[in-house]
């Protein structure tokens, strides 16, 4: 990595940490870390039919893989209670399986089809439901920060037990929002949990290009709250961080920032080829991939054989391939659709009477 560019110094410096491969201490029993095993996996699975639906033309729209930080977004959100809010964004499918939603709806989604969460007006992760704690993502980065710290207070308003949570990446924690939400959430001292992930990269941008900090926990102390840095290829390091933020926030000692240091493992989205990222550094952190290193942990405890993990992923397949046979043969929405659930009861009267504001 002594390559550089533009005199901007070293390319990249987001290497992996060495290889040592034993994960977190964990209070998780047997059970429920093959629940976890199963949600990576799942994660996993569902990404890579989506890339090949994708090469086939049948998504509708972009692929923002999370392949290689599936502990993240599954380790935090497994942390969660039920009555708790999430704020996913493009890379969270997996917080968004842990929370419940299925194989089905992300295959109509990101097909477009007439039965998909938002009859086929939207594409990839972009929906939410409230009366299951989804809140929808939102393509600016960082404006789901602000949004979540005031579902927190809603929350606390409304004598909710509720903590709320969203993920924003490296890049994003440069943006206003980041700093005008995290801020807000502290002063007011609300439950609110951030995830940073930390994936090396801004779409082409290494992240030592876009801030001048080895760790965006850092920016935590500027707030007044807990920072702390975990190891986002562990599931089981990342669900106990998370864990303690949850309770902490629950009890009512105020948010946190937990940045999970991880890698992306494919380009931006399905159409980059990640020409930009040195070879080594996949090389690197291919030997750190959170499912293998969780894989070899279960079979090294003695909590699971080569089969029961091979039997649960012959289970994911058979599911994933019922769904994306269904959403294949699924109709896409009528045209008039598009006019459906723009209002709420339909147009205001002016505007049918000659336009909004007209004199
Ligand atoms: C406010 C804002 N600026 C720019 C963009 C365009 N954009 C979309 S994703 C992306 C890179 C995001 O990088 P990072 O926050 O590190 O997340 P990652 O893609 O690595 O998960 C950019 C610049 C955007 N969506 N919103
Ligand atoms: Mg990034």
């Amino acid at each position: 990595m002594a390559k550089t560019s533009r005199g901007l110094g070293p390319l990249h410096p987001q290497a992996a940490p060495a290889a040592a491969d034993r994960l977190a201490r964990t209070s998780l029993g047997r059970e429920q870390q093959l629940e976890l095993y199963r949600y990576l996996q799942l994660t996993r699975m569902t990404e890579a039919r989506l890339g090949n639906l994708y090469r086939q033309g049948k998504v509708v729209g972009g692929l923002y893989s999370s392949r290689g930080q599936e502990a993240v977004s599954v380790g935090s959100a497994y942390a969660l209670a039920p009555q708790d809010v999430i704020g996913p964004i493009i890379r969270n499918l997996g917080a968004m399986l842990v929370r419940g939603v299925q194989p089905r709806e992300v295959m109509m989604q990101y097909m477009a089809r007439a039965d998909s969460p938002t009859g086929g007006k939207d594409a990839n992760t972009h929906f939410g439901d409230i009366s299951r704690g989804l809140v929808a993502p939102i393509s600016m980065l960082g404006a789901l920060i602000p949004v979540m710290a005031g579902v927190a207070l809603a929350g606390r308003m409304l004598g909710k037990d509720l903590v709320a949570m969203t993920w924003i990446g490296d890049g994003g924690t440069s943006t206003g929002d980041f700093h005008e939400g995290l801020n807000l959430a502290a002063v007011l001292n609300v439950p609110f949990v951030l995830i940073a992930e930390n994936n090396g990269y801004a779409y082409s941008t290494p992240t030592e290009r876009q801030m001048r900090i080895k760790n965006i926990a850092v920016r935590a102390a500027a707030y007044g709250i807990p920072g702390e840095v975990v190891d986002g290829n562990d599931v089981l390091a990342v669900y106990e961080v998370t864990k303690r933020a949850v309770d902490r926030a629950r009890a009512g000692g105020g948010p946190s920032l937990v940045e999970a240091k991880t890698f992306r493992m494919k380009g931006h989205a399905e159409h980059d080829d990640a020409g930009y990222v040195p070879p080594e550094l996949f090389e690197q952190w291919r030997l750190r991939d959170p499912i293998d290193r969780f894989h070899r942990h279960l079979l090294a405890e003695g909590l699971a054989s080569e089969d029961e993990l091979a039997a649960i992923a012959a289970e994911i397949d058979k599911v994933l391939d019922a769904e994306v046979d269904r959403a294949l043969a699924s109709p896409f929405p009528p045209p008039e659709r598009a006019l459906e659930g723009v209002y709420e009861e339909g147009p205001p009267a002016e505007a049918e009477a000659g336009g909004v504001g007209a004199p």
